[in-house]
């Protein structure tokens, strides 16, 4: 069926490529994003932030600031002291882990510890001139040493980002199953390596933005948030207000990625503004400042090992992880690490696994969750092991993953480290992905290639993630130690006419929701998706709920949806069964139409029994309540485990070190499909996002601290130019843990995408004596590891490009290839 047909109404909605109902708004130029709207008497905010990366605040002139004809007022963080009843908080409290926790306010408080670190906001009527008018703030600055990078943070005699811990150690966490010691003491072969997962950015599109608007004892906070019940709930400690006086909208959010996943001190600081003032007061972030100040993600130097017998079976995996976390914590930055350890062994069954991780501060902004948060990390690592690993033992890529995979009869499938894997094929996934790509004709072409001086690779990742955030009782404060649960809600309400509203808690801001999950309700209600409008972001419309991130949406969120329509539909059937002389159970949903079993010509539509819902009739009996609106609340019992395989074929450019992708085929599992096209989407977005790791972004400070990469003229975003075409395709492992039996997908490509690209470049170089690369895998850092592998220019070896270029902070350490770490990313 094309995406344009339509099934019966009421029957097999689920299922169909059917297009995005949010788009055509969007696409016009007529969606409402915060920045769009304009509210009478809005005061403009700009905020004076920090050039430098350490220092203490020795003096603030806002005199020439609020002289400014155009300035209403400026205020500091002394002067706003009495303004909030609490800092930014940070709300991971893991049972026995002391976790240093220093004081995160809005505005600065005597001293700075990042560059961009908010020191003054400035309001006046006009936008330009108050980023004017901010220029004119004097601020003395009395500089400290700072520290950057995270290895030297934890060597004694370092400078001290906070003098009052005595350490730049926030905190140390651990999880082991099985004996990973004893088993890489016994093994036949161990792979060591050590592996950089660079900071990157999350940036979206549209920029962060809020307006408070008072109203009253009020405020209404519109911002571009992916979490607004959060942010409702997290801002009524900070302003000391009770969350019936503080209204969140979301409106139409412009992506996210996880940056949005956040509450910001900016947020905060326009709400306290707005009720000393009593206007409505906005900020809209530039691009510099979402470089510098919305959180980074990543930023790990791992120490990995991997155990093995000769004929490649693994048994056991270890890791020391030393996680750059910036110098204040943002509501998840010290958990966002920790959060990938259930997916550290992979899609295999290794039987001991260890993991010891670090916080370390330094001098830059805090590192919280970007798509995947923690999960990409994990899989980069187990996928380039699982390669180099095969190296090692000459075992074909494949092959050592078949060898390895959680046999399919295995599932659930409970790791030693605790956590059960809900269901699985992994070698349905790869097998369908070969069927895509035949090897032996990729090794003879690429044989031949290399005769003739092309260096292709293929390099594969067969990842497993864990989604569907949360159990609450998994991660709440009794499990790892979250002060948030993680159910959902959806309200369903059919109207007199038949037309229905839901509600979620989820908060979406490119996703879909309104489609997929008006397609979920649709097929429960027995109307078409388009009568089905689907209302979220807004905390005074609906039931709390717990937002968009994580990959949880649709199997937490979108459940909830399903479970408060058939809630509906069981009240549908009494209505109609009451009406129809017929037993309740004897009611059937079948081809859009509530019917007697057996006799399709005694039924009624939903819109009928909407109506007499909502009016009605003599003949209904009084023990059924008017109106047709449910509400579901699901706390899933379980995460779901999505999976897949990916495999990446690229070109390398020997003379320039230019990476070209020339094809991307993935084969992916999330379960049913409830709309084949949005996963399509997210899988196309999620891998376009890995390859932006893998070959152009990076974010990078100098040694004094100095963000080299503020603009995008510094920070590649690839463009849909530098990107392949994406051959997609699927496999549908439903998942026990919820009904739907769906998993998610919004992470899955990005989580998939960059060890693909890594064991690509390996195998083209492979013939050079390239073993291993760090990503970023810009031409210089390519260019240098061909050349170290070769003997030449008295460059590092290449297995060691990540810790050469991290001690450099990617400044073109040996002088030679371009000076930027992202020259020739092509963006
Ligand atoms: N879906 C489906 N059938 C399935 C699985 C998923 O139709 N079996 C659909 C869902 O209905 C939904 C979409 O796929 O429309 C993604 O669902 P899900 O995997 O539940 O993920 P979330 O909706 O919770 O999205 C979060 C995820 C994350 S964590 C990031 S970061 C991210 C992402 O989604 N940021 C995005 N995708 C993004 N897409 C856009 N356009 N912009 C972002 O900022």
């Amino acid at each position: 069926m094309s995406a344009t047909e339509k099934p019966t109404a009421g029957q097999g909605w689920v299922g169909q490529a059917i297009r995005r109902k949010e788009d055509p708004p969007l696409v016009k130029g007529q969606g409402t994003y915060v920045d769009n709207m304009r509210l009478p008497g809005t005061l403009h905010a700009a905020i004076v932030r920090s050039p430098e990366a350490h220092a203490a605040i020795t003096g603030i002139d806002v005199s020439a600031a609020t002289e400014h004809p155009s300035v209403t007022a400026v205020f500091t963080g002394e002067d706003l002291a009495e303004d909030f009843a609490g800092p930014i908080p940070m709300v991971w409290d893991p049972p026995g882990v002391e976790i240093k926790t220093p004081e995160h306010w809005p505005l600065a408080r005597g001293e700075v510890k990042h560059v961009g670190q908010a020191v003054a906001v400035v309001l006046g009527n006009d936008r330009y001139a108050v980023a004017d008018a901010a220029e004119q703030v004097i601020v003395d600055y009395e500089p400290k040493p700072a520290v950057v990078n995270p290895e030297k943070a934890l060597e004694d005699g370092s400078p001290l980002v906070w003098d009052q811990f005595g350490t730049n150690k926030t905190h140390e966490w651990g999880i082991a199953g099985g004996d990973a010691e004893q088993a890489i003491a016994d093994a036949d072969v161990v792979v060591e390596r050590r592996i950089v997962n660079h900071r990157t950015a999350g940036a979206p599109i549209e920029p962060r933005s809020s307006i408070a608007d008072p109203r009253g004892d009020g405020v209404t906070l519109y911002s571009s948030t992916q979490i607004p019940h959060i942010a409702r709930f997290i801002l009524s400690g900070m302003l000391g207000m009770s969350e019936d006086k503080i209204r969140v909208v979301a409106p139409d959010v412009g992506g996210g990625f996880g940056a949005k996943l956040q509450v910001y001190g900016e947020e905060a600081l326009m709400v306290a503004l707005a009720r000393k003032l009593g206007r409505p007061v906005k900020w809209t972030e530039t691009r510099s400042e979402h470089m510098a100040t919305s959180h980074h993600g990543r930023d790990q130097i791992a120490y990995v090992t991997i155990a093995a017998t000769r004929d490649g079976k693994v048994t056991a995996a270890r890791g020391r992880f030393v996680n750059d976390l910036g110098a204040y914590f943002q509501i998840l930055t010290p958990f966002i690490a920790e959060l990938g350890f259930p997916v550290a062994g992979g899609c295999y069954a290794i039987p001991n696994i260890k993991l010891d991780f670090v916080g370390v501060f330094t001098n830059k902004f805090a590192t919280d969750a970007v798509r995947g948060a923690g999960r990409p990390e994990q899989t980069h690592l187990i996928e380039v092991m699982m390669d180099q690993l095969a190296a090692e033992l000459d075992i074909d890529p494949v092959e050592i993953r078949r060898r390895n995979f959680v046999p399919t009869e295995s599932f659930p499938y409970e790791t030693p480290l605790g956590i059960v894997y809900d269901s699985g094929n992994y070698h349905g996934t790869l097998d369908k992905l070969l069927e895509h790509v035949d090897m032996d004709a990729f090794r003879r072409e690429q044989a031949e290639q290399r005769e003739r001086g092309v260096h292709r690779g293929i390099g594969l990742s067969t990842y497993v993630e864990v989604c569907g955030l949360a159990p609450s009782r998994a991660v709440g404060p009794q499990g790892v130690g979250l002060q948030a649960a993680f159910w959902e809600s959806a309200m369903v309400r059919v109207h007199p006419s038949g037309s229905a509203t839901v509600y979620t808690g989820a908060s979406p801001h490119g996703q879909g929701h309104d489609t997929g999950f008006a397609q979920i309700a649709a097929d429960r209600l027995g109307i078409d998706p388009q009568q089905v409008d689907v209302l979220h972001g807004d905390t005074d419309q609906g039931p709390f709920g717990w937002g968009t991130y994580g990959s949880r949406s649709l199997s937490v969120g979108g459940e909830a949806v399903g479970r408060a329509a058939v809630k509906v539909q069981e009240k549908a059937k009494r209505v109609c069964a009451a009406l129809l002389e017929a037993a309740p159970e004897d009611i059937e949903l079948a081809d859009g139409k509530f019917q007697v079993r057996g006799s399709p010509d005694k039924s009624m539509t939903m819109a009928e029994i909407a109506g007499a819902a909502h009016i009605p009739p003599q003949e209904l009996p009084t023990d059924i309540e008017p109106g047709l609106e449910e509400t579901s609340f699901y706390d899933p019992e379980n995460f779901v485990f999505p999976f897949g395989a990916h495999a990446c074929v690229l070109d390398v450019d020997v003379e320039t070190g230019k990476v070209e992708i020339v094809r991307w085929v993935a084969v992916d599992d999330c379960g049913p499909a409830i709309n084949p096209m949005l996963i399509e989407g997210q899988v196309h977005g999620g891998v376009a996002h890995g390859i932006g790791q893998a070959l152009y972004e990076q974010i990078v400070y100098d040694d004094e601290g100095q963000l080299t990469t503020g603009t995008f003229v510094d920070y590649a975003l690839p463009t849909a130019a530098e990107l392949p075409e994406f051959e997609t395709d699927r496999q549908e492992t439903p998942s026990p843990v919820n009904q739907l039996g769906v998993k998610g997908v919004g992470e899955a490509g990005t989580i998939a995408a960059s060890p693909a690209v890594v064991n690509a470049l390996v195998d083209a170089l492979r013939p050079l004596g390239v073993t291993y690369m760090d990503m970023p895998l810009t031409p210089m850092r390519v260019w240098q590891a061909i050349q170290a592998a070769q003997g030449a220019n008295g460059g590092p070896p290449a297995t060691e490009q990540g810790r050469e270029v991290d001690s450099e902070h990617g400044r073109g350490a040996s002088g030679s290839g371009p000076a930027s770490p992202t020259e020739g990313g092509g963006a």
